[in-house]
């Protein structure tokens, strides 16, 4: 990791950062000459995208090698670029891409109209290597600070998973694709054991230091890319599982209740091995119009509250 690079996301499967080399530049020009040129000077710090028209750039601003930024000529046969920044604008998919004109069109009425259609920046021809460097780097260094403020707000400080306003989010939207595709969709609430004592005896740090600890070990028991977890509240945490059922979320809960038992953590006042565990509750339904997301969390919950009964560190159905 460099200065300036960010993580954003670790517990649902993998951690990814964010630095300047991940954004990616799309270079629009009729002429090969200057994407030439300009796809050498980037090259270095940013993965370089081409097009040689109007359309192929629409094409890939909208498909899978979606750019963070455009260089983009105005002067180019069919489509030209002010028409191209017209439509990346008008689309809710597109319109986030940070446009750059780079034009041989000195005017400022065509200036004008280039910065009015929501281009950040207008750069005449004959460009000036560095100057364009230094604008696309400014350009690409407010883009990474807006990511991180966004990353911050949807990851929980202390275990840097998601954080309870996330879930909710991200459980409604699951809700409706387990609903539109028919597959079940399995959540396991986890709960810590006897964390006040933890805390009482140990102290507030070493209390801290387990969930960060143990928050890792909860990620990395799960199965999936698309599995994912985040700090329900205090000491305990929720794991949504799509397109699985109540074995599969069954078979990760009891991985996750290994991973945190086998972390050692010394706890004197928990389980009879004096190590640290967690509760956990399983569910797994086939989403319906009759029920809301919150349903599946009734049902961990209920879950959750009978392995609290029946004597702890175990995942129950
Ligand atoms: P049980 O086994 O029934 O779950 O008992 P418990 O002691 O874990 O449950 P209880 O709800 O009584 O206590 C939870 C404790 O977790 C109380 C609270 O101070 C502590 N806690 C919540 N958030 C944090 C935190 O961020 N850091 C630390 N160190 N403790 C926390
Ligand atoms: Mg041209
Ligand atoms: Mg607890
Ligand atoms: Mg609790």
């Amino acid at each position: 990791m460099v200065d300036g690079d960010f993580v954003i996301c670790s517990g649902a499967g993998s951690n990814s950062i964010v630095s300047r080399q991940d954004y990616r530049i799309l270079i629009v020009d009729d002429e090969p000459a200057n994407i030439y040129l300009l796809s050498r000077m980037l090259g270095d710090s940013y993965r370089i995208v081409e097009a040689r028209g109007g359309e192929e750039a629409l094409a890939i601003a909208r498909g899978p090698d979606k750019p963070a930024l455009i260089l983009l000529d105005v002067m180019m046969p069919e489509v030209d670029g002010f028409e191209v920044c017209r439509r990346l604008k008008a689309d809710d998919e597109t319109k986030d891409i940070i446009v750059i004109f780079v034009t041989a069109i000195g005017d400022s009425a065509a200036e004008e109209v280039g910065l009015n259609l929501g281009a950040a920046d207008y750069i005449t021809k004959p460009i000036s290597l560095p100057i364009v460097r230094a604008r696309v780097r400014n350009q690409i260094n407010m883009r990474l600070k807006a990511d991180m403020l966004e990353a911050m707000s949807y990851i929980d400080g202390l275990t840097h998973v998601y954080n309870r306003r996330k879930f909710d989010t991200l459980l409604h939207k699951e809700w409706q694709r387990a609903r539109h595709s028919g597959k079940p969709l399995g959540l396991i609430m986890i709960d810590f054991d006897h964390f006040k004592a933890l805390n009482d005896h140990y102290g507030h740090g070493a209390g801290d230091i387990c969930l960060q600890q143990g928050a890792a070990a909860l990620g990395g028991a799960l199965k999936r890319q698309s599995d994912l977890l985040a700090r329900y509240g205090g000491e305990e945490f929720v794991a949504l599982l799509p397109e699985t059922d109540l074995e599969g979320a069954r078979l990760t809960a009891e991985a996750m209740r290994a991973a945190v038992k086998a972390l050692g953590l010394e706890h004197k006042y928990s389980s009879a091995a004096g190590h640290v565990t967690v509760s956990l509750g399983v569910a797994a339904v086939n989403a319906d119009g009759e029920h809301a997301a919150t349903y599946l969390l009734e049902l961990a919950d209920r879950a959750l509250n009978r392995a609290k009964a029946s004597g702890r560190d175990r995942a129950v159905l």
